[in-house]
């Protein structure tokens, strides 16, 4: 089967390495993404959308690598003005990307979407990946932890990830509408991918809104492990899954997603789990390094196709 429409549903930054890798080798306009707004926050006045702009800036080459989010070469001067005069700055927003936000959060604010806003910034920015919120619709991560329940940068920045999760809930997800276009890219595409994201604070957010599950019921899905050896490349997916009572394994992960997915990719490394998981496929999936992923990409393909 040849793949020519792809929908990706991503979060963080191992959904942008794998659309990053995706786009590479299927090529931009065959590949949809649609992202996690689940941790999407409002800081200083600013509508910020971590995941998204993740996604956005691997795409435009802007993303700091090492760091795994914002933009490379930042400076600081606008949150150190915003410091010196009392304010918060818990949340580090760098000056090149607060001038993203500022263009975001004014055009929401003149009544446009969060997905026609993407659409301009993408454009903007000379990405011609399709990267679209899963809804337009206010939807928050929700942490509950010993502490109480806190707003997910709240618990994943300001507390570092610190405290054992106890549940997690998307707040708005019953009213959430998936934005405009979502489920039509759904419906056209040949498969729909799964990125090696965090299941809890990055795909279920998506998969909450209202019509995105049911649309995916007569696709092809394919989930990418984000666990390779039992270990997140980034992230506290292992420590979340073992605190919620799932073995940290690729293993525990498919069994989270259920028969929604078709295939599970796993990589080289966890090759002995494969016989315990419905729809294994065995794959290098590592993308760490921006030069590796058109080759990881095309393999990625080549074993789905
Ligand atoms: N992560 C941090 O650990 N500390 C930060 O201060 C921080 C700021 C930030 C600003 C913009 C942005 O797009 C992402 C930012 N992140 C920061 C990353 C973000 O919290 C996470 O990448 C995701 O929300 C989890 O996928």
């Amino acid at each position: 089967m040849s793949i020519r429409k792809l929908v990706v549903l991503a979060g963080g930054l191992g959904g942008s390495r794998c659309v990053d890798a995706l786009a590479q080798a299927a090529g931009s306009e065959a590949v949809t993404v649609v992202g996690n707004v689940g941790d999407d926050l409002d800081f200083l006045g600013l509508h910020v959308s971590p995941d998204l702009d993740t996604v956005l800036y691997t795409l435009a080459g802007l993303l700091d690598e090492d760091r795994g989010w914002g933009v490379r070469d930042e400076t600081y001067n606008a949150l150190q003005t915003a410091k010196a005069l009392g304010e918060e700055t818990w949340f580090t927003l760098g000056d090149r990307d607060i001038g993203l936000h500022l263009a975001r959060t004014r055009l929401l604010g003149a009544g446009s979407t969060l997905s026609d806003v993407m659409t301009r910034l993408a454009a903007g920015l000379g990405v011609r990946v399709r990267i679209l919120p899963a809804t337009d619709d206010p939807l928050r991560t929700k942490i509950e932890t010993a502490v109480g329940e806190l707003d997910f940068q709240e618990w994943f920045v300001g507390h570092r990830h610190a405290d054992p999760v106890r549940g997690v809930r998307y707040e708005g997800a019953d009213a959430a509408r998936p934005a405009a276009g979502v489920i039509e890219a759904i419906d056209e595409a040949d498969l729909v991918l799964i990125a090696p994201s965090n299941p809890y604070v990055s795909v279920f957010p998506i998969l909450a809104v209202s019509g995105i599950r049911d649309a995916l019921r007569p696709k092809r899905v394919a989930a990418l492990s984000p666990l390779v050896g039992g270990k997140a490349l980034r992230g506290p997916l292992a420590e979340m899954m073992t605190s919620l009572g799932h073995e940290p394994s690729a293993r525990g992960v498919a069994g989270l997603y259920g028969d929604l997915i078709d295939v599970f990719v796993i990589d080289p490394e966890d090759e002995e789990l494969a016989v315990n998981i419905r729809g294994a496929v065995v794959c290098p999936i590592v993308m760490v390094e921006p030069e590796r992923r058109a080759e990881v990409g095309r393999k990625l393909l080549e074993a789905l196709a």
